[in-house]
């Protein structure tokens, strides 16, 4: 690496969340029900319709009301970037209405203000893990081609709204996870367990298309806007140097990549219609998709990362299974693992950059990275949160000899700068944020905002664009 490396000018330093994770305000401004709202044990797990347990998404951390002071905390960390979800439910209620919501999207209206008092860049994913429950309910989720036209509805008022203040965008976070976690990427159910493949990668296609329509969207009404894709990115490394293990680490990296390749480079892959082919998946398609796809591929890559997997073709190592939320994967004997099981891999991180770079050649963006941990306050009512500093310090330690070694690497959001509701479990246990939120996973608390040890510590990388870490 050149010692020389550099973060550029104009480097996206910030955080990222998802509306369902910290809104809460879920009856509020005429909004209406997410699959997120009757999904009390994570967003990965399957819904309760009834809605009998205590939801903490209903709740969040009350972003919905407390956004500016938290806006606020953002600007003193100095960041330049804010990734956000906009909820489906807020503009759309059920999904299928021709008017928009004038009152949510004027919620969103003042996000967007307040971030740009401050000089934050505002960086919209259209859609974080959710859609409205009655698509789900009425027409099957995204494996109806329907979902499509809805969701390009839902789009167009946004880039219509924002195309002005919003230059980046992206269209599906971790588009990818619609395999490990069906109802949570497509609002697929299948009652039975068993993941119906075919039913997946028609709703993938669907997705597919539905985010070909968006970029063609934002393009015509902005040349200038840079809307990528997200995937959820997921490097598997061959257990040992036997070249059939090489081979199943490379399967199962296809796995996630098929998703960026459509997206990024226009087409399906030939590894994947030989997929389709062996086993008996055949994907509808309409006149016109594959052009779309071609035609309207994403300005840049999006992606998170927080682990490395490990693929083996023996059945010992197999055995030694780690935790992790999407993929239970095999542990890895060089490396620690955070208390949820999930491999922490700085290195890793480099690799991941320079693959998805010499893949696509197309600027990358780290929307999501960070370490899930249990905080505890001091009786002086500090954070002492110097394991987070290690993970993050580590991480872009990597990325600036990713940067070093040729790739252009235009941001970095780590994920929740602020505690939120966790994706996988339902509660406020596991925090990211070097913002402490004074709430517990029943929801109690007063709700205060508390600076962690790593507030300062974020503060100062991004005051000296990453020089000094
Ligand atoms: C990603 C999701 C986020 C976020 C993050 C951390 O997969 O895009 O929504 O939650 O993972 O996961 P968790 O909250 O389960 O720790």
């Amino acid at each position: 690496m050149s010692q020389l490396a550099k973060f550029p000018e104009g480097f996206l330093w910030g955080g990222a969340v998802a509306a369902n994770q910290l809104e809460g305000a879920y009856q509020e401004g005429g909004k209406g029900l997410s699959t997120a709202d009757v999904s009390p044990n994570g967003i990965m797990s399957p819904p309760d319709f009834s809605m009998k347990d205590f939801n903490l998404y209903h709740e969040g951390i009350d972003f919905y009301h407390t956004y500016k002071e938290d806006i606020a905390l953002f600007a003193e960390l100095g960041f330049k970037a804010f990734r956000f979800s906009i909820a489906w439910t807020r503009i759309f209620p059920n999904g299928d209405e021709q008017t928009p919501n004038e009152q949510g999207l004027q919620f969103y209206d003042s996000v967007i203000e307040e971030l740009l008092k401050y000089g934050i860049e505002p960086v919209i994913t259209i859609s974080h893990y959710e859609m409205p429950v009655h698509l789900v309910k009425e027409y099957g989720g995204w494996k109806n081609r329907k979902v499509v036209t809805f969701f390009e509805r839902f789009a167009k008022v946004l880039l219509e709204r924002y195309h002005t203040k919003v230059k980046y965008w992206m269209t599906f976070n971790e588009i990818n996870v619609l395999l490990h976690a069906p109802f949570t990427g497509g609002g697929l159910l299948f009652e039975d367990g068993n993941k119906d493949e075919q039913a997946i990668y028609q709703a993938a296609h669907h997705q597919f298309v539905a985010s070909a329509l968006a970029v063609k969207a934002g393009h015509e009404l902005n040349s200038e806007l840079q809307i990528g894709c997200m995937i959820a990115s997921m490097v598997t490394y061959p257990y040992s140097s036997k070249p059939e293990d090489m081979f199943t680490a490379l399967s199962q990296d296809r796995k996630t990549l098929f998703f960026s390749d459509v997206q990024a480079r226009g087409h399906y892959p030939a590894y994947m219609k030989s997929y389709f082919k062996e086993n008996g998946i055949a994907i509808q398609m309409e006149d016109g998709d594959l052009d779309m796809l071609q035609q309207h591929t994403v300005d840049y890559i999006g992606f998170s990362y927080y682990m490395s997997f490990v693929a083996s073709t023996d059945p010992e190592h197999v055995k030694q299974q780690t935790s992790g939320n999407l993929l239970t994967g095999i542990k890895n004997p060089y490396l620690e693992a955070s208390e949820w099981g999930w491999q922490i891999d700085p290195v890793g991180l480099r690799t991941v950059c320079n693959m998805l770079y010499d893949r696509y050649e197309k600027p990358l963006f780290i929307v999501e990275n960070g370490l899930g941990a249990v905080d505890t306050v001091e009786a002086d009512g500090s954070i002492q949160d110097d394991y987070r500093i290690d993970y993050l310090q580590a991480h872009i330690r990597e990325m600036k000899k990713a940067i070093g070694d040729g790739v252009d690497l235009i941001g970095y959001t780590s994920w929740g700068p602020i505690d939120l509701v966790s994706a996988s479990t339902a509660e406020l246990k596991k925090r990211y944020g070097y913002i402490y939120v004074d709430r517990d996973s029943e929801g109690k608390g007063s709700n205060k905002r508390i600076k962690k040890k790593s507030f300062d510590w974020y503060k100062h990388v991004i005051a000296t664009n990453g020089e000094d870490l």
